[in-house]
């Protein structure tokens, strides 16, 4: 049986891409929400209505687990997804906790960027508050970094000037890792890159997410079923456009080389 992938778009491509890493033996059903991106500005009882129909599709397909590759759908849905479905549901969070314990107590601060929905959820808060230390994580909303992934547009010239300006009026010295709390951001870890002190600490929760699905897998028995195989939908729809096909591989190839 695949695995099935979601997310608003394509930032969960960049937990599709730990997941082939870490386990290649396995066929994915990879589904981008494209008719409702993006999740992050939206009301949340909207945007749960869209996750529910989304996950209902993929689960309809047959899968052995789902993959919620979105800070976002996770941080306003996971705990009713696994009330609803029987199969384990794998979630992804801003991985504020590595950060934290790494800076703690060392005049360091964690910078946490991710949707305003994200932020604005009380799991955030829960978090952030569980793993002590509040005094130094602060968090920042970035919706224009979606709206170029979604248009494909990853060039510097334009991430740059936009990031320059969101982060104006913090002192970016003062940071010890920032933490990409949305799987659209990790395309524009160079732009991120310029800007901050080359020290800097830049992490996502990717990988993590990857490593549950296999642990899950593994005690389930249910590991190397397939050979690498991934099926595209966007909203309910088998991607059969082959330009649109060779643009997610491209995806998958860039995190290659950025990763
Ligand atoms: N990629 C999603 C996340 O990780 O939160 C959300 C992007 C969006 O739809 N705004």
């Amino acid at each position: 049986m695949r695995i099935g992938f979601l997310d608003s778009g394509i930032g969960g491509i960049t937990v599709l891409h730990q997941a082939l890493r870490l386990l290649p033996n396995e066929d994915y059903i990879f589904y981008a929400d494209t008719l409702h991106v993006p999740y992050g500005e939206k009301p949340k009882e909207e945007v749960k209505g869209y996750i529910f129909d989304a996950a209902d599709f993929i689960v309809s397909q047959g899968v052995k687990a789902l993959v919620v590759a979105c800070n976002t759908a996770t941080s306003i849905a996971i705990e009713d997804l696994r009330r609803k479905f029987d199969i384990p549901i794998v979630g992804i969070e801003p991985a504020v906790k590595p950060a934290v314990q790494k800076w703690e107590g060392r005049r360091k601060k964690v910078l946490v960027l991710a949707t305003q929905l994200t932020l604005n959820e009380e799991k955030f808060h829960n978090l952030v508050k569980r793993i002590g230390h509040e005094d130094i994580v602060e968090s920042l909303p970035l919706p224009g970094l979606v709206r170029f992934a979604e248009k494909f547009e990853f060039a510097e010239e334009i991430a740059v000037p936009y990031l320059q300006e969101q982060l104006s009026s913090l002192d970016l010295t003062q940071y010890g890792t920032v933490v990409l709390g949305c799987t659209h951001f990790p395309y524009f870890e160079n732009s991120l890159r310029q800007l901050f002190p080359p020290e800097v600490d830049i992490i996502s929760g990717s990988f993590g997410t990857a490593k549950n699905l296999k642990r899950i897998l593994e005690a389930r028995r249910q590991l190397n079923e397939g050979t690498g195989d991934i099926v595209f939908y966007q909203s309910g729809t088998k991607v059969e456009d082959q330009q649109t096909l060779t643009n997610y591989k491209k995806l998958l190839a860039m995190l290659e080389e950025l990763y």
